[in-house]
């Protein structure tokens, strides 16, 4: 497996420098001031490209190449945006960059109700509180039908919640619910929120399954003529949101998503944390069966409430079993080398990690840290290693 670390570029408060101290070799990163659905161009690429290997790193995967939010509602002339992202994904082969994550989460990419969640033994971690999210949803955002979306401990905690939290409270959860999108676009006060939420009205599951499909039959031919690998990120959390389908969250999904257009190149990141937490969703198993089709693995841990929050456990934590998982994706790794495959090798970075230490106060991307991830990358890094070891194979 490639360990890969994810770098924001000039955004980012971590530099190249430092992330080679963690043994990382691989950067995962996007060109995130072009706003989505622009071409990106060529000499931009490449001038990242290059700053990257100065610093003696690969750009292994793109993360993310965005889908403009037109493509998922299916609306208006998409011929333009679909040819730019054919056009992106040519710049980027033509610079040697391979694989692609993207996700179809309509509006919002990863939610979480709390961006320093107090760990037991120090430090903080991402949060997703069920109450707080259905606080926002009916008393902040005012949508009265999110009211069948949550269960009733969940409600009645939600109306304790608002009734005691303060403007700056409450001004914290917008900002941790919109803290998930990447670069500067795109993000939403309540009002923006409403309007953009308006958008979406009448696109069911299956309307946003189509737009979707349409995108993988537009884009994936030419990704398999590119030798492009195209991998869906996974819904985060991993069920619907703010009354928006959800269509990436689970194992029928992800065999939906891989038989709308039955190529190599469209295939999938296999984001533990996120699918970790929906308690249906047996991770490892998910993996084995999708095996094939795994171009990039995010890998952190969850650990779940009954009422549907979850917030960020350390990578071995949790409730995900991370080492049947890794065990899971080193046999994929076996089957690639043992039939030639070429892209045998399945770059994975640490995702997440507690803001520990001196990460505290560095105000570095919320999930991001460098002390947090590196903990993980270490973690992980040994279970690679053991599993990896013939001693551990013949015991
Ligand atoms: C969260 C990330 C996601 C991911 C996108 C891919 O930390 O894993 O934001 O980058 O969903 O498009």
């Amino acid at each position: 497996m490639i360990e890969s670390w994810r770098w924001y570029g000039d955004l980012d408060r971590i530099t190249l420098p430092e992330i080679a101290q963690t043994g990382a070799t691989g950067i995962v990163t996007a060109l995130h001031e072009i706003p989505y659905g622009e071409v990106w161009p060529e000499p931009d690429i490449a001038a990242r490209k290059a700053r990257i290997e100065a610093a003696g790193f690969h750009w292994v995967v793109v993360e993310s190449l965005p889908i403009h939010e037109r493509i998922k509602r299916g609306e208006g002339d998409l011929a333009p945006l679909f040819a730019n992202y054919r056009q992106s994904m040519a710049n980027l082969a033509a610079n040697g960059i391979h694989t692609i994550c993207y996700n179809f989460m309509p509006l919002l990419d990863w939610t979480r109700t709390d961006l320093a969640a107090p760990v037991a033994r120090g430090g903080t971690c991402l949060r997703f509180s069920a109450p707080r999210m259905a606080a926002f949803e009916l008393f902040m955002l005012g949508r009265a039908e999110a009211e069948a979306d949550y269960s009733p401990q969940a409600l009645q905690a939600a109306a304790i919640w608002h009734q005691q939290a303060t403007e700056a409270e409450r001004a914290a959860l917008l900002a941790a619910i919109m803290a998930g999108l990447p670069g500067a676009f795109d993000r939403y006060d309540v009002p923006g929120l409403r309007r953009a939420l308006k958008g979406y009205e009448g696109i069911n599951r299956d309307a946003l399954r189509a737009n979707y499909r349409r995108f993988l039959q537009e884009v994936v031919p030419a990704a398999e003529d590119l030798g492009m690998r195209l991998c869906v990120h996974p819904d985060d959390p991993p069920r619907d949101i703010l009354g928006l389908p959800r269509i990436v969250s689970s194992a029928a999904d992800l065999d939906w998503v891989l038989s709308a257009v039955d190529s190599p190149a469209n295939g999938i990141t296999l984001c533990s944390g996120s699918l970790g937490a929906n308690p249906a969703n047996d991770v490892p198993a998910i993996a084995r069966a999708t095996a094939s089709r795994i171009h990039f693995a995010h890998l952190r841990n969850v650990r779940r409430d009954p009422d549907g929050s979850f917030e960020e456990a350390a990578h071995l934590d949790g409730d995900t079993d991370m080492v049947a998982l890794i065990a899971a994706l080193l046999a994929e790794e076996a089957r690639r080398s043992a039939t030639g495959r070429a892209d045998a090798v399945i770059p994975f970075r640490p995702d997440h990690g507690h803001e520990i230490l001196s990460d505290i106060g560095r105000g570095t991307v919320p999930g991001y840290p460098l002390i947090g991830r590196l903990r993980g990358l270490a973690e992980l890094r040994g279970v690679v290693r053991a599993l990896s070891h013939p001693a551990t194979r013949h015991a």
